[in-house]
């Protein structure tokens, strides 16, 4: 048994959509939970990464990326990244050298609290050089950060320092959740979001900003019989459910494959996925449809 006292917390990661917070908390739990795309706005919800050894907890919320809402989805997942803050005992302000969001919004959610404790964490440092990367610090030190770490989430740098940077900072706690506890999402929830990820990969510019992803049915298998998902891909309009179909179906062949495979690899087991497309109308700006597909 270890001499020092156990230490656990929260750490909310926040930041202007792309800057990684995504792959970091995948890097700093060890496993797949969030999506990771190149495309902006990628995160919709909160996700915990819970991450332990036998001294500290810390509960990680990934968040989606910062941005001024347009949409009455915007404005939830917005809600959703300021609700990370609430119970938070540091918060984790990502950013990279080139961010091209507007920092309004950013500057606005920090303002709202004060008193919780800063870190500046620069990603992608094996992409830029340490100018750039010593210039994005110096502006950023309006935020006031307690300490600063400079990360590649990508190419795993970093990662311990940062890691050393919230344990100090974190209460003296015993753990909040069992120690071998990944996260608080139910594997429908990584099944929905796998096959979303494909979506925002395969198709063009807009239509992934157009498409939620719920599950219909979730069976796990039993006897011969694989783990059995059906899942509806819901779109805007009925010009892009034929997007998403694609020419004799090559499209939705091609996301339900590859969104099969990952789910199967991450169950460690053959799955069944049967894909649907449907048109909910408007459903970025109509509360009956965010609140079905679990929008606050
Ligand atoms: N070169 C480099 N690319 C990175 C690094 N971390 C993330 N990326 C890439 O940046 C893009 C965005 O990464 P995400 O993790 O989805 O970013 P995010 O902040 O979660 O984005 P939102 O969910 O849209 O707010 C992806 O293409 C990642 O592969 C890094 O350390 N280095
Ligand atoms: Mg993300």
């Amino acid at each position: 048994m270890s001499q020092v006292p156990h230490r656990a917390g929260f750490v909310a990661l926040l930041g202007k959509p792309n800057v990684g917070k995504s792959t970091l908390l995948n890097a700093l739990a060890g496993e797949k939970l969030a999506i990771v795309t190149p495309k902006a706005q990628t995160t919709r919800h909160r996700i915990l990464g819970i991450v332990s050894t036998d001294d500290w907890q810390i509960i990680f919320s990934d968040t989606p990326g910062l941005i001024a809402p347009r949409y009455e989805l915007h404005k939830s997942m917005m809600q959703s990244a300021g609700s990370a803050l609430q119970d938070a005992d540091a918060l984790v302000l990502m950013a990279h050298p080139e961010e091209i969001f507007d920092e309004t919004p950013v500057r606005e959610l920090l303002a709202l609290h004060p008193d919780i404790p800063r870190i500046l964490v620069i990603n992608k440092c094996d992409a830029y050089p340490a100018d750039k990367v010593q210039a994005r610090i110096e502006e950023l030190q309006w935020v006031k950060p307690r300490a600063t770490c400079v990360i590649s989430a990508l190419r795993q740098i970093g990662l311990s320092e940062l890691l050393d940077t919230l344990v100090a900072i974190l209460p003296e706690s015993p753990p909040f959740y069992d120690k071998d506890q990944l996260t608080d999402r139910p594997m429908r929830f990584f099944a929905a979001e796998t096959i979303r990820e494909k979506v925002f990969l395969f198709l063009r510019q807009e239509i992934p900003y157009h498409t939620e992803v719920t599950i219909l049915f979730y069976k796990d298998a039993e006897g011969d019989d694989p783990v059995h998902i059906e899942a509806e891909i819901h779109v805007a309009r009925q010009t892009q459910k034929a997007m998403v179909i694609g020419k004799q179906g090559a499209m939705i062949k091609k996301i339900g494959t590859a969104a099969r495979k990952e789910i199967a690899h991450m169950l460690g087991q053959p799955v069944r996925l049967e894909l649907y497309v449907r048109v909910a109308e408007d459903w970025k700006d109509r509360p009956e449809w965010l609140r079905r597909f679990g929008y606050e």
